[in-house]
């Protein structure tokens, strides 16, 4: 039954030189038994009740220690975990791993506690066992529109997302289909509460994405008006059934309005109106509901080229702020287009004064090379995490902004698109791994720097030497820049195959009604959204972020075409014309992965065989495919502007 044997970075072997020979733990209660386990198998030692135990986890309820975080000292030649809940030593004993994996001693106190309250995974599983932008293999959980009911993999991913500080999790796709509208009923609750009580013994709650027209899918009503009382008192009946048989139950995930998924609008009713009868229904159990932001029209002409889809989720949602109930959250995509190699930050973030809000970042790599690439996108996310909104003036980081505001949020935080399936490294590239683990950690401490994060990462996965170290970082660490430079320009983004959404297509979705146009012709290419003459997105933001993007002259270059529609032979800062930088950056970006084979080739005798030979076989991939983004950008390029390359290499004409 059980398909996945890799441990990821819960390296059990590389923690033998630990300085421990018996534990203790005191005072834990729900999370007891999990601690209990966890300890006695990685550092393969046992409970004892004496009070000199080396290794001791101790629970002190009235210490000002965050619930979930945990301080680790060390004192005559004993190891304190301490934290005012059992949830906050079940992090530190992950990190004491990390520690131990470095083989280091406990050098100095340690107080760790999370900046972010919700940290959370969504999946995109559908029930038929298929994963909706899925790369690694099919789900995990379900097969043919039933549970798999691994319990053993369930449990082994639950300590995996534990281990990276995870706290919330959703089982199934945003696009609810039919038979998946049911998860809510009892024809599945049994299912879904024995799923939660494995999550449940790790710390991580379990949420559903549900069905925003389930009165009439599942209900046999003829509506899902959320201001109809049939409607509302249909809610308060189906979430009083879930936490009959899932007490703590987390609550729902909804994409409604959006990529043909029903919703309010159908009823003349406005977002707020639906996220709070929702709301409203969970509200007597605690539970909460994430609103999704992605709402777009797909059905837009492109032949009216008025309307910018970059504005959309800004122009639906900006007006409701302040009208959303305490237990609704907003779910923002980082961008405000969809998860590209590059684009701006969403402006709803600082717009949002008296909204909860979580940001939504994508591990999958849907528009990132499909886990075929090498894609470390730690750094990536630490720019959106850093960027500067001026909601407050100047330090009104993203994060800041999540931690803030509104006053009295209690889940504020970060969810993601997960990349995991049922291949047996589950990321099907293992450098994938990365990312997973990289994002639980980032988001716990958003001031560790991507370098460190992957230094962590290696040392729980490898064991590598300090020179193979250096070799793999440098791959790892410039891979956004590479893919960037073979992939679409200075942040114009698109340009895949329509569908699918990996390998070149520079007009796939050039004339079609998705709102994603790069506007190329003979003269010129880019997006204009400035104020002055374009689709006036660059008003979404504060003044002074605004003034920079609007100017041509200060918008930072590789957001350069996401903003302005320029001539190809607009002088950038480097001195070339964005038509030479474009041949350049192609043929570098090809260039640098040719280096990862042989720098990965370097590395064989480092790794196993089966990493060596998985990521061995997808370079080679993603170098075929680099090599079809180069020459049908340079090419397409050539031909519209009909400018020579500089240094006359070959351009397919
Ligand atoms: C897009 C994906 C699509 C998702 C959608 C979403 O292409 O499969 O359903 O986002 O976030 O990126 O709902």
């Amino acid at each position: 039954m059980s398909y996945h044997k890799d441990f990821c970075w819960l390296q059990k072997k590389k923690l033998k030189n630990h300085p421990f020979n018996n534990f203790i733990i005191k005072n834990a209660t729900s999370l007891h038994e999990t601690l209990k386990k966890e300890v006695a198998y990685f550092f393969e030692i046992s409970l004892v009740e004496e009070s000199e135990a080396s290794l001791i986890l101790e629970v002190k309820e009235e210490s000002s220690i965050h619930p979930e975080g945990y301080k680790i000292t060390a004192e005559n030649k004993q190891v304190r975990i301490i934290s005012s809940s059992d949830k906050g030593l079940l992090y530190g004993v992950y990190h004491l791993i990390r520690l131990f994996q470095k083989t280091k001693f406990v050098e100095e106190e340690i107080l760790s506690e999370p900046e972010n309250q919700t940290r959370m995974i969504n999946h995109w599983d559908n029930f038929d066992g298929s994963v909706e932008r899925g790369y690694a293999g099919k789900s995990i959980f379900f097969e043919k529109n039933s549970f798999r009911r691994d319990d053993e993999n369930n449990e082994l991913y639950a300590r995996l997302l534990a281990s990276i500080g995870i706290n919330s999790l959703t089982i199934n796709n945003v696009n609810v289909h039919k038979e998946e509208s049911y998860f809510i009923t009892d024809k599945y609750l049994n299912e879904i509460a024995h799923l939660a009580s494995i999550f449940r013994k790790y710390n991580i709650k379990l949420f559903l994405s549900i069905n925003f027209a389930s009165p009439i899918e599942i209900g046999n009503m003829k509506t899902a008006d959320p201001l109809n009382e049939e409607v509302q008192e249909f809610w308060n009946k189906v979430t009083k059934d879930i936490y009959d048989v899932i007490p703590d139950f987390g609550g729902f995930v909804v994409k409604a309005d959006s990529e043909n998924r029903p919703g309010p609008f159908t009823y003349g009713r406005t977002h707020a109106d639906g996220a709070n009868m929702l709301g409203r229904a969970l509200k007597k159990h605690d539970g909460i509901v994430f609103w999704r932001c992605f709402v777009y029209n797909n059905h837009q002409d492109w032949r009216d080229r008025t309307t910018d889809r970059a504005r959309a989720a800004y122009d639906h949602f900006y007006e409701l702020d302040g009208e959303f109930n305490d237990n609704v959250i907003l779910q923002i995509k980082n961008g405000p287009m969809d998860f590209q190699v590059r684009e701006a930050v969403s402006p709803l973030f600082g717009a949002l004064k008296e909204t909860n809000q979580v940001l939504e970042f994508q591990i999958t790599q849907e528009y990132t090379g499909q886990q075929k690439h090498i894609f470390y996108l730690v750094p990536q996310w630490k720019e959106v995490l850093d960027f500067d909104t001026w909601m407050k003036g100047k330090g009104s980081t993203v994060q800041k902004v999540l931690k803030e505001y509104p006053a009295k949020q209690k889940n504020n935080g970060i969810t993601a698109v997960v990349n995991v399936g049922r291949d047996e490294n589950w990321t099907g590239h293992k450098l994938a791994q990365a990312n997973l683990f990289g994002y639980g950690r980032l988001i716990w401490d958003p001031s560790l720097s991507s370098d460190s994060i992957l230094e962590e990462w290696m040392n729980g996965t490898f064991e590598l030497s300090s020179n193979g170290k250096e070799i793999l970082k440098s791959m790892m660490l410039n891979s956004w820049d590479t893919y960037e430079k073979y992939t679409s320009p200075l942040g114009i983004g698109w340009m895949v195959e329509p569908g699918h959404h990996y390998g070149p297509n520079i007009d796939g979705y050039e004339y079609s009604m998705w709102g994603t146009y790069h506007f190329s012709d003979s003269k010129g290419l880019g997006v204009d959204r400035t104020v002055a003459t374009g689709t006036g997105y660059t008003r979404q933001y504060h003044d002074e972020v605004f003034e920079q993007y609007e100017d041509v002259a200060t918008c930072p270059e590789e957001l350069l075409l996401f903003f302005h529609h320029l001539p190809y032979n607009y002088q950038l800062k480097s001195g070339k014309t964005i038509i030479q930088h474009i041949y350049d950056t192609h043929f570098e970006g090809y260039e640098e992965v040719e280096r990862y084979q042989v720098k990965w080739k370097s590395l064989k005798n480092e790794v196993d065989e089966t990493t060596y030979l998985n990521v061995k076989e997808r370079i080679k991939e993603q170098l075929q495919s680099a090599r079809e983004w180069r020459d049908q950008i340079n090419t397409y390029y050539y031909r519209k502007a009909g400018i020579q390359d500089k240094k006359g290499r070959t351009i397919y004409s």
